[in-house]
């Protein structure tokens, strides 16, 4: 059984970059606040003003080279404050929160794409996390067509977004595993198709969700 606590209304976006995880959430925040529900969208790294602040500290191109291991613990210092002060409040509260992404970006990210140990990453996430979505959409798209997409809205990269396709393509197998590993809490949504059908596609993963009341 899992250590960590499944909370019904939480739910998060994954995926490599440009796979449109913002838009996604954009249409399930909505349809959410359509139907009178409190809604916490959010994203990471990020979600508070000092998670926010870790945030620049690990994107900022003149920051580089950064360890694998300080980017790890970047993430989970922005993470455990995240949780801490914004996700579990508005959860316990009854809201539903929508993240653009979590933890399932460290296993994909720092692990898959900078090659560190996956179970020091669970260590970190049940020490310092200790809950999981009920739901995780992960919007699969082919690296070169996810790169584009973003350099299109911003050509200037990110620290991370200036490593190699290589990086890339492992951080997207990655994510795949983890789909795989998985399967009751992830739905793969194929990411190629227009914006408005793949929202659709997220609207209707949402709403097979068995939500007590
Ligand atoms: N990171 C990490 O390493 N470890 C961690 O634990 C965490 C994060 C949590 C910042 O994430 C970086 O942090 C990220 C991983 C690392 N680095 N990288 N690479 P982020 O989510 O803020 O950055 P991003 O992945 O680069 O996201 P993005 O570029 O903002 O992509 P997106 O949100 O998935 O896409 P979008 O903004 O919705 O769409 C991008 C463009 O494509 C935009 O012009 C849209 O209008 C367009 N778009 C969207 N959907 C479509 C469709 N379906 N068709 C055509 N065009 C579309």
């Amino acid at each position: 059984m899992s250590a960590l606590r499944s909370y019904p209304r939480f739910v998060t976006i994954e995926g490599g970059e440009g796979a449109g995880k913002t838009t996604v959430l954009r249409a399930l925040c909505e349809a959410l606040q359509a139907g009178g529900d409190e809604v916490v969208c959010t994203r990471e790294p990020g979600g508070t003003p000092l998670a926010e602040m870790i945030r620049g500290l690990l994107l900022d191109p003149g920051h580089a080279p950064a360890s694998a291991q300080t980017e790890l613990l970047l993430v989970f210092a922005a993470r455990a404050q995240h949780v801490a002060e914004t996700i579990v409040p508005a959860l316990e509260r009854g809201a539903w929160v929508i993240s653009d992404r979590f933890t399932d970006s460290s296993y994909a990210y720092q692990g898959g794409g900078r090659g560190l140990d996956a179970a020091r990453i669970a260590g970190l996430e049940r020490d310092y996390v200790g809950i999981e979505p009920a739901l995780t959409l992960l919007l699969d798209l082919g690296v070169a067509q996810g790169r584009a997409r973003a350099r299109g809205r911003d050509p200037r990269p990110d620290r991370i977004e200036s490593e190699r396709d290589e990086f890339f393509e492992r951080v997207r197998a990655a994510f795949l595993q983890r789909a795989q590993a998985h399967p009751a809490r992830f739905r793969v949504i194929d990411a190629t198709r227009t914006a408005d059908v793949v929202a659709a596609d997220a609207v209707r993963a949402l709403q097979t969700l068995r939500v007590p009341a």
